[in-house]
């Protein structure tokens, strides 16, 4: 008996700690037994499966999540349609969950959705892809970096690589989605400056973020346009699919099969998708932003919202702990960081 003594003791005290734990505050403020305390669910839905771009994004919401004691999950349709998100969004409020972090494939088919959900009690925070014209339909939306400064930024790295003349095409992700959407029109309205005036965007093409659609979309630039001299693909995936498209068929600057000085590619990717195409030579730069960071401080937004300690006001700044401060703009959107460029000399310092 005397020897289990200390097994007993020891046994007591991890119970009255488990106890402990289990305990949780009242909403009167008094303290309620037993039961283990709920945690906060927050599922993400990126725009669809298999991008591993969402993957960083997931990876700042999950580390985030855990910082805070979140139950995590990601949920997401298989295509980047429109409509594909609705029944993940209605099925994880049905399932209760408190917060959800969207990438959204439309700037409106999941208001009536949303605003089931928040009716419920369900705080949405868009993240990467917003509602755009449509914002009051989530709670805040938290954008990579500056939306104005995208298509710009694009459309000059392209610029400067051919000299500011020639014909360039753009392949995008999907008709519908907002943010591409939204960088386009950047580029377009950019294109309208005197320094862009001998470079003619000779057509948009649409790979739906699916890698084998993209790779025939871009391909299919190429016997179109004889006279083709760049590419700008602002998708993750479609810069990847085109820079393969390039690189097989030989044409980018210096490639075996290039006419005059090659297609430039540039665009937006993740600088482990585009290592090997940098080495090589078949795209010379692009752009993009820390998406774990931005992942992150959606999730810490959305709890602060969800637990209402945090009322948003345009113009305030927000601490987010280990993310720096962020500043509530208009349309409640929040701009998470920096636009980065990576190219030969710096590619080999990021890994995500
Ligand atoms: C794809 C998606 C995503 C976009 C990136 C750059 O992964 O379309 O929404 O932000 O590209």
């Amino acid at each position: 008996m005397t020897k289990r003594t200390p097994y007993l003791l020891a046994t007591l005290v991890l119970a009255s700690l488990i106890v402990g734990c289990n305990s949780s505050k009242s909403a009167e403020g008094g303290t309620v037994e037993g039961g283990p305390a709920a945690k906060t669910k927050l599922v993400f839905i990126p725009k669809n499966t298999g991008n591993p771009y969402f993957n960083q994004v997931g990876k700042g919401i999950e580390k985030a999540a855990g910082e805070l004691t979140l139950e995590f999950d990601t949920q997401a349709p298989a295509a980047a349609d429109a409509t594909s998100q609705l029944p993940v969004i209605k099925d994880q409020v049905q399932r209760g969950v408190q917060i959800i972090v969207l990438s959204s494939n439309s700037p409106d088919a999941l208001n009536e959705a949303l605003d089931q959900a928040r009716a419920k009690g369900t705080t949405i925070v868009t993240v990467d892809s917003d509602l755009t014209g449509n914002e009051g339909h989530r709670d805040v939306g938290v954008l990579p970096t500056d939306f104005s400064k995208i298509g710009p930024a694009q459309l000059e790295l392209l610029g400067k690589a051919i000299n500011y003349e020639g014909e360039f095409a753009i392949l995008s992700a999907t008709t519908d989605a907002p943010n591409q959407n939204a960088w386009i029109a950047g580029m377009k309205e950019a294109l309208k400056d005197s320094k862009y005036a001998k470079m003619k965007l000779v057509e948009v093409v649409y790979g739906d973020d699916e890698p084998q659609k993209s790779s025939t979309e871009a391909e299919s630039l190429l016997t179109k346009h004889p006279n083709l001299r760049g590419i700008i693909s602002p998708t993750s995936v479609g810069l990847a699919a085109a820079a393969q498209v390039l690189e097989n068929a030989g044409v980018y600057p210096g490639g075996p099969k290039a006419k005059g000085a090659g297609i430039v590619l540039t665009g937006l990717s993740t600088p482990n998708q585009m290592k090997k195409a940098v080495e090589k030579g078949v795209v010379a730069s692009f752009q993009l932003w820390d998406p774990a960071d931005m992942g992150a401080i959606a999730t810490y937004l959305g709890v602060q919202l969800q637990s209402k300690k945090l009322t948003l006001k345009v113009g305030d700044t927000v601490e987010v702990p280990g993310h720096g401060k962020v500043t509530i703009g208009e349309k409640n959107i929040v701009f998470a960081g920096p636009l980065l460029t990576f190219d030969k000399n710096n590619i080999g310092k990021y890994d995500f």
